[in-house]
């Protein structure tokens, strides 16, 4: 009973919101990547070979559960977004016991595992098939899962489709693009989706992106959660719309919530005014409970954001996100595609095809050596606050964590040159991580040595950068 109450207790200090929804992700690496559309044995050795030795605390995988096939429409990668049962046996990204093999190869990198849950809703369409483990279903029938009392039938519109997003019982009761929208209200179904993400959970997963969380009341969640059989990190998907009643602090009670106003924003500055404005960046989510990110797959797939096209721009937007001290930083990792339903580079039969970074349409940003290597920058300076910040009124900026770590971005068209700079790095030569990858005593790249007043000097070329810490420190 006494070691129950300190587990109790130790729990809810470390800042568990239910019993079992975990806001913040915890231990010392809180980096999430998502490594969109990747099959299963390609994130089990990236987890080895890049995650783990980079310092990424979690990778967010597609979803695992069975999916449509739908060969007439190219095997796009929204088939993964259409659930038809909740086994894992054979997805385009492989089998159960690839899963299995892949999450342990993660934790043996010392890499969590957070699988993206698609509980809202089941199919869309009204012709129904077979699923991609074999399991056959229609719009409200899934044999052995659900049936038609399992989903709700908003009666409006005429299709049941959410239509109105000013209006919060036809987000959460209609229809989202046509697709089979559970009835979370009850007690079946939610103990149905429990009991898959128990099973993700049995399999040592350690959280969940909880998809199109504003077409669930935060309740329900609140009710799903309060079921798993071990604490969990929860990240909910609830896009700020302005104006909508349904709000991403609704969410906050149950875990974190993926804040998207992030992206715009910090597109906005970089693209439209002054790197100046980031002095103070942050978003109305309390930063302990935001999720950012400069894009996701339905954000690069729109506008107003910065993306891998954007290369030397968007490395310094990471670059900035994983220095800033607002919220769980998320980065994008992404493949090229023409058009916005093409899928991930796949056989003909719409399996996905290992993963192969800077060929075969894969961009691999995760790996871009200022985003992989900012990341290691990020764990270095957790904890501290930002110092010495310094700007020229216009589109150059630096400043530092503490005595851990300093950041220079220069966004000007020329370059930045003939300055020092003062930071509160303790004196010694260190690597700059923008340009050279540390290993023990050792840069590939250009050195800088901060004098025992905290000075150095250094010159930055136009969109470029520079950053110092402490666990990169040469000597
Ligand atoms: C596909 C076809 C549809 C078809 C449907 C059913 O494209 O034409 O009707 O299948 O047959 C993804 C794709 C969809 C795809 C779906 C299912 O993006 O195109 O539909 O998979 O295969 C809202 C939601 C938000 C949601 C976005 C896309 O609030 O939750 O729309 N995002 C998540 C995922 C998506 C995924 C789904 C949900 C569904 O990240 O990848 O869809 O699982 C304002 C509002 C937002 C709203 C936004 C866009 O900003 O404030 O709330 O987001 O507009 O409508």
């Amino acid at each position: 009973m006494r070691r129950l109450l300190i587990v109790l207790l130790s729990l809810s200090l470390a800042g568990l919101s239910g019993p079992v929804a975990q806001a913040a992700p915890s231990g010392d690496r809180d980096v999430i990547v998502q490594l969109f559309e990747w099959n299963w044995n390609s994130v089990a050795r990236e987890c080895g070979q890049v995650l783990g030795p980079k310092g990424y605390g979690a990778v967010q995988v597609s979803p695992p559960q069975e999916h449509v096939v739908l060969p007439g429409s190219g095997y796009p990668w929204w088939q993964d977004y259409q659930p038809v049962s909740y086994k894992l046996d054979n997805t385009r990204r492989g089998t159960r016991g690839q899963f299995v093999a892949m999450v342990n190869s993660c934790h043996a990198a010392g890499v969590k595992v957070y699988a993206d849950a698609v509980i809202n809703h089941m199919t869309g369409g009204s012709s129904g098939g077979t699923g991609s483990a074999g399991s056959a279903y229609s719009h409200y029938d899934y044999p052995g899962t659900y049936q038609t009392q399992d989903f709700h039938h908003c009666g409006r519109n005429g299709n049941d489709d959410i239509v109105n997003y000013n209006d919060r019982y036809e987000v959460q009761n209609c229809e989202l693009v046509d697709l089979a929208d559970l009835a979370t209200e009850s007690d079946y179904v939610r103990g149905r989706i429990a009991a898959y993400l128990n099973d993700l959970l049995s399999i040592g997963v350690d959280g969940f992106r909880i998809d199109a969380a504003k077409h669930i009341p935060a309740t329900d969640i609140a009710a799903i959660t309060s079921r798993l059989s071990r604490p969990a990190y929860v990240y909910q998907e609830v896009i700020y719309g302005a104006g909508e009643p349904i709000t991403p602090d609704e969410y906050v009670g149950n875990g974190d919530v993926l804040e998207f106003r992030y992206g715009k924003d910090l597109a906005k500055i970089f693209n439209t005014e002054r790197l100046a404005y980031l002095r103070t960046f942050a978003e109305p989510l309390p930063s302990d409970h935001a999720v950012v990110f400069t894009d996701n797959h339905d954000t690069q797939r729109g506008t107003g954001v910065l993306t891998f096209r954007d290369n030397g721009r968007y490395a310094m937007a990471n670059a900035f996100m994983l220095a800033w001290t607002y919220g769980t930083p998320k980065v994008m990792s992404s493949y090229e595609y023409s058009s916005n339903d093409e899928g991930p580079p796949s056989t003909s039969t719409g399996q996905t095809v290992d993963t192969t970074c800077f060929t075969n349409r894969w961009r691999c940003e995760h790996e871009w050596r200022v985003i992989a290597n900012m990341v290691g920058f990020h764990n270095a300076v957790r904890g501290t606050a930002v110092t010495e910040w310094w700007d020229n009124g216009n589109d150059a900026i630096a400043f530092g964590r503490g005595d851990k770590g300093y950041l220079i971005l220069n966004d000007e068209s020329t370059a930045l040159t003939g300055r020092s700079y003062h930071t509160d790095l303790p004196a010694g030569t260190y690597c700059d991580v923008f340009h050279g990858d540390y290993t023990p005593g050792h840069c590939s790249g250009s050195t800088y040595t901060v004098d025992s007043s905290g000075w150095f000097r250094a010159d930055v070329a136009a969109t470029d950068g520079l950053a110092l810490h402490a666990d990169a420190k040469v000597s």
